[in-house]
């Protein structure tokens, strides 16, 4: 369907949506229907088990999943789905990320996570990726995505001044 999202964001919080936006807009850059949503692991639980136990068979091809402190819902997410899940670790107030990082990425072996950077980075990139992802098999994307990888490329001045 023309209109289905492929790409499904969640976030914890909707005190995360600044950081995930990045996500989203770098997906809206590329032409890439996606959905937002707020999940969260620990204050709803059993909203997060219906997303992942419904996202492949709803057509989402990537899930991106943003959190902070104690950032379980990546993991719990992939421990859910088939599909790949790229993690964002939400800078935390308290511990700048850190704890945020550690708790996406430390994931055990056989429920693989793909863990970002710490922040705006992370969300930009795991857009960038899920785009990646798509463009295996979508050649429109894949051009679109050459596309801006080499307008970021043009717009690198050259003079640090
Ligand atoms: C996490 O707790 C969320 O992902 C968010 O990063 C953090 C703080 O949430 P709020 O207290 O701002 O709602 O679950």
């Amino acid at each position: 369907m023309a209109d289905q999202p492929l790409v499904g964001i969640i976030m914890g919080s909707t005190s995360d949506w600044e950081t995930m936006r990045h996500a989203a807009d770098v997906l809206d850059a590329l032409g890439v229907l996606h959905e937002t949503k707020v999940v969260s692991a620990h204050r709803t639980p059993r909203r997060l088990v219906d997303y992942a136990e419904s996202a492949a068979g709803r057509g989402l091809k990537v899930v991106i999943a943003g959190a902070g402190g104690a950032a379980h819902l990546p993991g719990m997410a992939a421990s859910m789905t088939r599909l790949p899940v790229l993690g964002v670790p939400v800078e935390s107030k308290a511990l700048s990320g850190m704890d945020s990082l550690l708790s996406i990425v430390q994931m055990p072996a056989g429920i693989p996570v793909g863990t970002l950077a710490i922040g705006r980075a992370g969300a930009v990139n795991a857009g960038l990726m899920a785009a990646a992802i798509l463009a295996v098999s979508d050649d429109a994307l894949a051009a679109r995505l050459d596309t801006w990888r080499a307008a970021q490329t043009d717009s690198v001045a050259i003079d640090p001044q």
